[in-house]
């Protein structure tokens, strides 16, 4: 079974991320996200994916970026290995 997250659910995971509460997330931040989804990946495909992620260059993961990639991307637990 495939669970989804909600908007509010992903906002919480992404606020406790934040470590530096500037509302987007670093290489780091985003590999804690990754963990409290249950996403268990390892660093060349965290690194990997958050290039995927970042979809303005900018180095950061923004909330916005956050949840297009989750969408479009389905990652969410259980459901990687459709992901690619
Ligand atoms: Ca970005």
């Amino acid at each position: 079974m495939t669970i989804k997250p909600t908007e509010d659910d992903l906002l919480a995971v992404f606020s406790r991320a934040d470590l530096g509460g500037d509302e987007k997330l670093d290489l780091m931040e985003f590999s804690l996200v990754l963990d409290h989804l249950g996403l268990s990946w390892n660093k060349a495909q965290v690194q990997h994916r958050f290039e995927q992620a970042d979809l303005n260059r900018d180095g950061f993961i923004s909330f916005s970026e956050f949840t297009q990639v989750l969408r479009t991307q389905g990652w969410t637990s259980g459901g990687l290995a459709a992901a690619g």
